[in-house]
């Protein structure tokens, strides 16, 4: 049963496989999207390690010069995509969006070169990215973290991969939307439009591109430029993740700057994680850069937080915080707590099931030693998937399979889970 799980899983890679990217579904995401890829490959390195190393290579090899790694890499023309590349304008030689999305690469190579069997093929590969990957690291302190405090900001609701999480409505009322140039949406004749996010978004989400490209996507000035600026404690606990499996990579390969350097970052960014813990929630908030506040919102992202290595009480608590969220669910974790006003259970990242998030939750808490609920999220993501297959997301009460389907990331997870 659990064989024919993963067999149906590598098909579903090998079927959304373009030769050298993957695209996260056929028809709603024709591309290659930064933070699906890195995730994707720890699916085919279980059976195609060399794919796998590719895949992670072609997203780098479209880094730009200033270190950035784009959110999404328009490989060739598809029109069925808003907003495509002429939208964002950034004029590379491969078309690309002109944002970043979670920095889950340098966790991804680390475990790829762990678990490697051909040794000399991922010692060349690894040795290679390395300094791609600091570079990108470096870029994030740089210029989403101007006043150094340890946390980077993002800039756009796309680039922490939550779309339209709850977390960003009351910042998101910041930007306009007066002067957006009139669009065709494509997502809403993929995807059930009632799942989708608002119009009303779409044009805040468009009005950021606009004004991100009258700045000639000058990485110096965007950030102090955006009326949106929200310190997430999910993506820098990917990135501070990333950071630490750096460290420890460029340790095995004999890159000691690198390894000083990324551990250094990681650490004053596990400090400053501190500052994001809400006594109240019992977990992680995110922090509005622009009105210096905590948002008050009980998002995943506060859970995904166990990712990094955040201290053991905090490890308990986020524990006891998904034991809470599941008295409320039928199947962890809920991408927002269905208690909450704002939980709908179908409608993208405002409650939905993400394998992805689970995958990197669980992680976390297998490193905190929380075994239990580590076994629990696990459990639930096979529950999921048998009865409901390789969706993008989940309802977490009904289990309904929502968004595209035969998704690539949810099936690499269904492999790492099994595996
Ligand atoms: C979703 O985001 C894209 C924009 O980047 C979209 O809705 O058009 C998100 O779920 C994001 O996290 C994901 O990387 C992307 C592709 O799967 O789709």
């Amino acid at each position: 049963m659990e064989n024919d799980l993963i067999e149906h899983a590598k098909q579903v890679l090998r079927d959304n496989d373009r030769g050298t990217y993957t695209v996260p579904t056929h028809g709603l995401y024709p591309f290659q999207w930064n933070w699906d890829s890195a995730l994707s490959a720890l699916g085919f390195a279980h059976f195609d390690e060399a794919r796998a190393w590719t895949e992670i290579d072609t997203l780098f090899e479209n880094q730009w010069d200033d270190g950035m790694v784009p959110h999404i890499i328009f490989h060739q023309v598809d029109e069925g995509y808003f907003p495509g590349p002429d939208i964002w304008g950034t004029e590379r030689p491969v078309p690309t969006s002109g944002i970043t999305q979670p920095p889950v690469a340098g966790f991804a190579v680390r475990r790829m070169y762990d678990r490697a069997t051909d040794k000399p093929l991922a010692t060349a590969r690894a040795r290679a990215l390395l300094p791609l990957i600091h570079a990108w690291h470096q870029w994030f302190y740089l210029n989403r973290d101007p006043q150094g405090t340890g946390l980077v900001a993002i800039i756009h609701p796309w680039e922490t991969g939550r779309d339209n999480s709850v977390d960003w409505d009351v910042a998101f009322q910041r930007v306009p939307t007066e002067g957006v140039a009139p669009f065709t949406r494509r997502d809403t004749t993929h995807a059930n439009p009632a799942h989708r996010p608002s119009d009303e978004q779409y044009k805040r989400y468009i009005w950021l591109v606009q004004k991100f490209r009258n700045l000639g996507w000058d990485n110096t000035k965007l950030h102090d430029a955006s009326p949106f600026r929200v310190v997430d404690p999910g993506f820098n606990a990917i990135l501070i993740r990333s950071c630490a499996d750096l460290a420890e990579l460029a340790d095995e390969l004999g890159e000691p700057t690198i390894a000083a350097q990324s551990r250094a970052m990681a650490q004053k960014g596990n400090a400053a994680m501190a500052t994001l813990w809400s006594e109240e929630y019992g977990q992680y908030l995110c922090y509005d850069r622009i009105s210096g506040t905590l948002i008050e919102s009980p998002s995943v992202a506060g859970i995904l937080a166990a990712f990094a290595d955040i201290p053991p009480d905090k490890a308990a608590a986020l524990t006891r915080r998904i034991e809470s969220l599941a008295e409320a669910c039928n199947y962890l974790v809920p991408s927002h707590d269905p208690r909450a006003a704002e939980f709908e259970g179908l409608r993208y990242w405002r409650g939905p099931v993400w394998l992805i998030v689970n995958y990197m939750i669980a992680d976390g808490l297998k490193r905190a030693g929380k075994s239990e609920m580590v076994d629990r999220i696990n459990a639930d993501c096979v529950r999921l998937i048998h009865r409901s297959g390789f969706a993008e997301y989940y309802d977490p009460i009904t289990a309904e399979p929502c968004g595209g389907a035969h998704f690539t990331w949810t099936a690499a997870m269904v492999i790492e889970i099994l595996s």
